[in-house]
């Protein structure tokens, strides 16, 4: 580079940094690898924050993000009664600005939120502001495990270094919690669902805590899953059934062990009778009787109990029905420190479902809703998915009033850029900020996290956000329109294989369970006079879904099958429309494609050059997807595909012969591709 560019340069970034932009339009820009996340404000240093009273880890770290990214006058930071400790209050005075909380951490939301405003080039003008979280818990999932693998992670290792702890505590576990902070996110399971006992141990529980003292500072809980046998596994008792005294004795005397480490300890996430998971119904007991003997245990220490909704079994019931069945007779049952957590949708995590009736059904008894943020069925951390308005959908149908909390599975890993993808990023972003505040629109927060992460001219922000809120839709599209579901490949959730049948498996865990395919149409029959699953949702749903010319288009499949011919809202049989969806879906991931191309002056070039390829894999595979689609269901609809779309480049045999070769924990470098 030559004298007068490198001038040039250094000339462009101090303006850049007192003015607060961050886009390479006007020259280029350092190439950033994602690690910093949407926190990339440039340290400035030179803010006045005065906080008088009893400084706390938490109110230290508001004082130290405020003096080093403020670029106001003075702003003072002051403890009041009354209050939420994590709700805060922020108002210009004659003397500045002032932040109010009744609490260190609300001290600390206060002061990301005034930073967060001025990143974004918010009106800070007569600035007053009262915030209070809609959810008391706000809480990531992580399905890590202790060999460091991620279950359904696609963005490397495991964040937790549990070889190296208590020794080595990783600066990335106070950037980790410093992210969950920005964004109001305050709690983490640390490992998976299905549980090694042997977290349990003496060892690990140490390992645990070393963590907690971390993430504590930022306002973050630590709560663990646990296994339901762990009084067998670690304890060496012939049983674990919960009515029996001395499993309720482990139990008390293991929780009490844990709360001498982490005086603040969360509680436990349990995944009990489900998938081969151990749980109270080996012994004949119910997942209350489960659920309220580890909630006796946590009890008097101020713990809870997340008990998973998530269960079913081979059995003739419709798979979307069967939580419902062991639930709801249990409403009612639960210990006040249990909360039941259920997934947004009756299913598993599909890109698209209705909302998961125990949501309206269980009356008595506190629920919170499970999302997925690692892209499990959303073509891993290769698609650009923003899932934004996939949560709204489903505040549209369960008000967040009604809840307890909202826990997220994490989509983050040890990759430098934290999420596989960098848009990723907006995923937990927007778990966060949707947790804290799901009255704000999908559109304000990708708008904020744009800005924050790469750039706030509207020349880029503007088309970029509309991408990102047409990416869910168009991976619904180029996957599973009209209410398709669970057609994915035997072993991985990636691509598509609805013609998948494998000797000896479950039936419900193969797609012609779910998509039902034949001669006649396509989709499960779930109406009254088929599995009659509609009747789990409140009477006018019921009618709506249950009647095949009023259920929204969006649903038809999942709720009915449906003849070939019927005539669809736009006028096209159904056939028709199936292929119009597919092909739609095909050609917002080649838009997308441009989208991001034209936004190269104002990214930098890693950044822009990383999406850019992901966005190319995520265009041929949705080519892939509509191919092996559409032309594995003409052998049953027995018609052409329509005229006006895209032809099939693939061969429906070699995508059928086509064995992706990749285990549950990695994103592959790319679909079917010949
Ligand atoms: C499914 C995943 C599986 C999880 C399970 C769960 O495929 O890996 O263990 O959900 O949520 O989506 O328990």
């Amino acid at each position: 580079m030559n004298r007068m560019k490198c001038l040039y340069l250094i000339a462009f970034a101090i303006c850049a940094s007192v003015l607060g932009f961050n886009c390479a339009v006007a020259g280029e820009l350092a190439d950033e690898d994602g690690s910093r996340l949407w926190l990339r404000g440039d340290k400035y240093n030179g803010a006045e924050v005065l906080f008088r009273g009893s400084m706390t880890p938490s109110i230290e770290i508001a004082l130290s993000e405020l003096r080093g990214g403020w670029r106001g006058g003075p702003v003072r930071l002051e403890l009041k009664k009354g209050g939420g400790k994590e709700s805060f209050r922020i108002f210009s005075d004659k003397n500045g600005i002032k932040i109010t909380s009744a609490g260190d951490a609300g001290l600390l939301y206060g002061a990301y939120h005034l930073l967060r405003m001025q990143n974004t080039g918010a009106d800070m003008s007569n600035i007053d502001v009262s915030e209070m979280p809609a959810f008391d818990l706000r809480i990531l999932n992580h399905w890590d495990n202790p060999d460091g693998s991620i279950e359904r992670g696609y963005a490397g290792h495991s964040l937790w270094r549990w070889d190296e702890l208590p020794g080595v505590v990783a600066p990335r576990y106070r950037e980790y919690a410093r992210a969950n902070a920005s964004v109001g996110i305050n709690g983490a399971v640390l490992n998976n669902v299905n549980a090694s006992p042997t977290i349990l141990t003496k060892d690990n529980l140490v390992k645990v805590k070393a963590i907690a003292d971390e993430l504590r500072p930022y306002g973050v809980k630590t709560y663990i899953s646990v296994n339901f046998a762990s009084p067998m596994v670690v304890g060496c008792l012939p049983t674990a059934d919960p009515l029996d005294k001395g499993v309720g004795r482990w139990w008390k005397d293991k929780v009490d062990e844990i709360y001498g480490l982490i005086p603040d300890f969360g509680g436990f996430l349990v995944k009990a009778n489900s998938e081969g998971q151990p749980g109270p119904c080996d012994y004949g007991r119910t997942h209350a009787e489960g659920a309220n003997m580890l909630a006796a245990a946590l009890a008097r220490h101020g713990g809870i109990v997340m008990w998973r909704a998530f269960v079913y079994s081979a059995s003739d019931s419709d798979r979307a029905k069967q939580a419902s069945l062991e639930f709801q007779p249990l409403d009612g049952e639960f210990a006040p420190n249990v909360i039941v957590q259920i997934k947004n949708g009756p299913i598993d995590f599909q890109p698209r479902e209705p909302y998961s009736p125990l949501f309206t059904s269980l009356e008595h008894t506190p629920t919170m809703v499970e999302m997925q943020l690692t892209q499990e069925y959303l073509g891993f951390s290769n698609h650009l998915a923003y899932l934004a308005p996939l949560w709204k959908e489903f505040f549209d149908f369960v008000p967040p009033s009604s809840l307890k909390g909202i826990a997220g599975v994490a989509n983050t890993g040890d990759d430098v850029n934290w999420c596989g993808h960098h848009f990723g990023q907006s995923n937990w972003y927007a778990f966060g900020r949707m947790a804290w505040d799901p009255g704000l629109t999908s559109g304000e927060v990708a708008e904020e996290w744009l800005k924050q992460t790469f750039c706030s001219d509207s020349a880029f922000v503007t088309p970029v956000k509309g991408m990102m809120l047409d990416s869910r839709e168009a991976v619904v599209d180029y996957m599973m329109p009209l209410g398709l579901h669970h057609i994915f490949a035997w072993g991985h959730h990636y691509g598509p294989e609805p013609w998948c049948e494998v000797p000896g498996a479950r039936h419900d865990w193969l797609p012609s369970y779910y998509h039902r395919a034949d001669k006649q149409g396509i989709g499960f029959d779930r109406s009254v006079t088929g599995s009659n699953a509609v009747s789990q949702y409140p009477d006018s749903l019921c009618r709506l879904y249950g009647d095949v010319s009023t259920c929204p288009e969006e649903y038809l499949l999942w709720f009915h099958h449906v003849p070939w011919g019927h005539k669809m809202r736009s006028g096209r049989t159904l056939w028709d429309e199936l292929c119009h969806r597919y092909d739609h879906g095909v050609s917002e991931a080649r838009r997308f494609q441009c989208v991001w191309d034209m936004a190269e002056p104002y990214v930098d070039s890693r950044r822009f050059r990383d999406v850019q390829s992901k966005l190319r894999i995520q265009s041929r595979d949705a080519v892939w997807w509509k191919d092996a689609c559409l032309q594995y269901f003409a052998t049953f609809s027995g018609m052409p595909i329509s005229y006006g779309i895209e032809r099939p480049v693939h061969d429906l045999d070699d995508m059928m012969k086509f064995k992706l070769d990749i285990t549950n924990e990695e994103c592959p470098e790319s679909g079917f591709n010949k």
